[in-house]
């Protein structure tokens, strides 16, 4: 059995390893600690004072770790590195553990056409979804956890990341499903690809960035650069040594494998000079859809064709920054850079690199135009099932929300402190997992009754909304849906305290989303317009800002699942509930047992 390393899943608690950078080193299967790196020249410091270093490009790309440091992340599930012939086509993901470096860390088997955690569907086993007091508590310092995933019908990007506070931000890492044995893609095979993996970048330690926003109540601070494979780029001189470059050879075509990992803002990604031609997103094949930019929000993966058909004297810069409707103060205004470079006789170039024309912070319009565009490739050979009709409807209304504090200490808006809801339920995470007490009977930890109505019904995308309403109820709510039940759920959007674009993430099943628009979902008419015929298949979606969007997905996942926004100061607010999809009549219709040592809470 092949063994390879892999990085870790739970948030490092320890200051010390704020200075250590590690490096997953593919011959020797361990991690290196800094002290190494730096005699290797694979180090970079931290951001804004030192920072500077490279990945071998060949082996690594540039990730984070815990908001101050840089990492070279290793490439993995690269079609290359995939056992052949095993006999039980089986690989085990390990490494070794250094005590000084390493206080938590996280190890995964993965089946072939079966694998981990966003957006992959994990059949009948919650048990390795992932989000903490949900399937599981968090895994403690010191501790591991074998997850074990399961492929089954995703082909195309995906990926993993903590699901623990903040530590998302940096522990997280690009999946790749390649087509099955002796199947290709629908599309001519490109020259080569590129994982692009979008980052958010925080000077501070990110877990502190959470500290100060739980306890101001407001929301947590603007990040202070966006990252493309974990370089801010050119336009922050710290960076500029490192700043990703994709080289290309003139007329060929690349697939960029493109990940928003970004923790609170959708992106506008553009290149200078090229169309992009989205070809899947989540996994899942799209009619081409051509653009000059596109929107890509956390959580959401997507799969573009790069055909490189400009002159190769010119650089060209890919650029990203956010779609907010906040005051700039509030959000991250920053640019992040790569560049796209040519092979080609040149090596010096008279210009600086070309850069983009990106729709502008609050284009609306222009986010609603590429997001609803997309479509499902719905073609013999990559067929859709669309649910035709539906056994329940439910209309959530997706909100942020204020509670009042004492004078003088909270720091939200007019001194409250900031929630948010789904149908007025602020989620509470329980003391233990939902999944565990689901499975073992236990009373106490979760109620039954997410409701599948608003509480009130009023002008949800009215420009002004009553005092009264901003108040949100505290819960641990669920909703219970039984094997095969086919739900219609249309999220609506609201303008209580602020009127924003929402990622809205399913976990355990992915959706059709088969319809939106702006202002309120009317019950009669808006159903009459929904596209049945090729729908995108998405586990992300975001909810249009002061409007709603309609999805669809049968229940034949038997389990415990997360919904949430992705924007993570939501889903750490309560913008989440859980679904539990009960078992069905036969034995392939059941949850599984769970693995024998999950994490303790
Ligand atoms: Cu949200």
């Amino acid at each position: 059995m092949k063994k390879m390393p892999i990085f870790f899943y739970r948030t490092l608690i320890d200051n010390a390893c704020f200075s250590y950078l590690c490096r997953l080193d593919e011959e020797k299967h361990s991690l290196v600690p800094s002290s190494e790196l730096w005699k290797n020249q694979y180090i970079s410091g931290r951001l804004g004072s030192d920072y500077r270093g490279c990945c071998s490009a060949k082996k690594s790309y540039w990730g984070s770790w815990n908001g101050s440091s840089p990492v070279c992340f290793w490439k993995w599930l690269r079609q290359s590195h995939l056992p052949r012939n095993h006999e039980q086509d089986q690989v085990v993901y390990t490494g070794t553990h250094d005590n000084d470096t390493i206080l938590g860390w996280w190890e995964k088997i993965w089946r072939r056409k079966r694998s981990v955690m966003h957006g992959v569907r994990l059949p009948r086993n919650p048990w390795s979804d992932g989000p903490e007091y949900v399937t599981q508590c968090p895994i403690q310092p010191g501790s591991s956890f074998i997850y074990t995933v399961t492929f089954t019908d995703e082909e195309g990007t995906l990926w993993w990341h903590a699901h623990s506070d903040y530590s998302r931000a940096t522990v997280h890492g690009a999946i790749v499903i390649y087509p099955r044995r002796g199947t290709s893609y629908p599309f001519p095979k490109p020259s080569g690809e590129v994982i692009l993996i979008l980052g958010e970048w925080w000077k501070r330690d990110v877990s502190a960035v959470l500290e100060t926003a739980r306890e101001t109540g407001a929301d947590p601070t603007p990040s202070d650069a966006f990252t493309i494979n974990g370089q801010p780029g050119d336009l922050y001189p710290c960076s500029k040594p490192g700043t990703f470059r994709m080289l290309v050879e003139p007329g060929k075509t690349y697939l960029l494998r493109m990940v928003n990992a970004a923790m609170e803002d959708a992106l506008f990604v553009s290149i200078a000079g090229h169309l992009l031609t989205l070809v899947g997103s989540d996994a899942s094949y799209t009619k081409p859809l051509t653009s000059d930019y596109i929107l890509i929000s956390p959580g959401e993966t997507m799969d573009f064709l790069l055909t490189a058909n400009q002159s190769p004297r010119n650089l060209y810069y890919m650029a990203a920054r956010a779609l907010s409707y906040e005051p700039v103060n509030n959000f991250d205004t920053t640019t992040t850079t790569a560049i796209v470079q040519y092979k080609s006789q040149y090596t010096s170039w008279s210009t600086n690199p070309l850069l983009p024309s990106l729709p502008f912070y609050n284009d609306t319009e222009a986010a609603s135009k590429f997001a609803f565009s997309i479509r499902s490739l719905a073609s013999t050979n990559w067929p859709i099932n669309v649910p035709k009709r539906f056994d329940q409807r439910m209309v959530i209304t997706v909100s942020v929300n204020e509670f009042e504090c004492p004078p003088g200490s909270c720091q939200g808006p007019n001194g409250t402190r900031l929630a948010s809801s789904l149908n007025n339920m602020s989620f509470v995470n329980p003391s233990i997992d939902i999944l565990e007490a689901y499975y073992k009977g236990i009373n106490g930890a979760f109620d039954t009754n997410f409701p599948s109505r608003p509480l009130y019904y009023f002008n949800f995308t009215a420009e002004y909304q009553p005092f009264a309403l901003l108040k949100s109820r505290l819960a641990t709510e669920v909703r219970i849906l039984e094997y095969g039940t086919t739900v219609e759920m249309v999220f609506q959007g609201t303008s209580l305290v602020t009127a924003e674009n929402h990622p809205m993430h399913l976990h355990g099943q992915s959706f059709y989303v088969v319809g939106w628009g702006f202002g309120n979902f009317n019950e009669e008419k808006d159903p009459l317009g929904y596209n049945l015929e090729d729908p995108p298949l998405k586990n992300t979606f975001g909810v249009p800002t002061n409007g709603w969007l309609a999805v669809r997905f049968t229940a034949y996942n038997p389990g415990v699942w997360f919904l949430h926004c992705h924007l993570e100061r939501h889903l750490i607010s309560g913008m989440d509930t859980v679904f539990i999809v009960k078992n069905g009549v036969d034995p392939g219709e059941k949850l599984l047992p769970p693995p024998p040592h999950m994490p303790p809470c």
